[in-house]
């Protein structure tokens, strides 16, 4: 199996996680070209990372990579519980995908004084703030994001908390965290798999930044 990414991608440790607890050996491989590259597209259709190969099979969207491999390999359900249980998961997992990590990515392009539009940055700063604070209601620490068992809500998120401590305070930020969230994590992070994946993550994109960005 290969998995078309690279280590500063938030949404490709969040399947890294994903294979990693199962126990699936697969290749890490950089989107040949680049992403977003007509050379890449030809494999993953909307040049996004991460996407997964297995045999003849390609899918991205980290969402739908994570439901395929959990249906594919059972044996560690990453989807435990009801059908309600696994509606509350991917509920937790989109709204990381769509309605937070969207303002974070979007404050990307106002690195640079020269270009930035100040009331953009600050408009995606306070959303992707709001949309953390918005947490607080979503769920209840049980310990794990839906309950008692690791699931595909507790992947999504790390990376993304881990990037954003260290990124928006190139903007004078600090993100804040509320009880539950600051709860959950410190639950998350025990768990030795998504530590290894999120601290090379985040080793990866201080190295990026350390480096100029380019
Ligand atoms: N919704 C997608 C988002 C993936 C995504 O935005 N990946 C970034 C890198 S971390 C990317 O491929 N960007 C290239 C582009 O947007 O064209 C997912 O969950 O897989």
């Amino acid at each position: 199996m290969i998995l078309y990414g690279i280590p500063v991608s938030t949404y490709t440790a969040k399947v890294r996680m994903l294979l990693d607890l199962k126990g699936i050996v697969y290749e890490m491989q950089p989107p040949p070209g680049g992403y977003s590259t007509p050379e890449y597209m030809k494999i993953a259709p909307l040049g996004t990372i991460p996407a997964l190969k297995d045999g003849d099979f390609v899918i991205s969207e980290s969402s739908v990579i994570s439901n395929y491999v959990d249906e594919k390999f059972p044996d560690v359900p990453m989807r435990p519980g009801t059908a309600q249980d696994r509606a509350k998961q991917q509920f937790m997992a989109i709204y990381h995908d769509l309605w937070l990590e969207p303002h974070l990515r979007r404050t990307f392009g106002h690195v640079d004084p020269a270009t930035r539009v100040q009331s953009e940055l600050d408009g995606h700063l306070d959303k992707f703030q709001d949309r953390i604070d918005k947490m607080e209601e979503l769920f209840e620490p049980g310990p794990f994001m839906c309950g008692d068992q690791i699931s595909v809500a507790d992947l999504a998120f790390p990376a993304t908390f881990s990037l954003a401590d260290i990124f928006l305070p190139v903007f004078g930020r600090e993100v804040r965290y509320g009880p539950k969230v600051s709860a959950w994590r410190e639950t998350i992070y025990q768990n030795p798999v998504v530590k290894a994946v999120t601290d090379s993550s985040k080793q990866a994109t201080l190295d990026w930044m350390n480096s100029g960005g380019g």
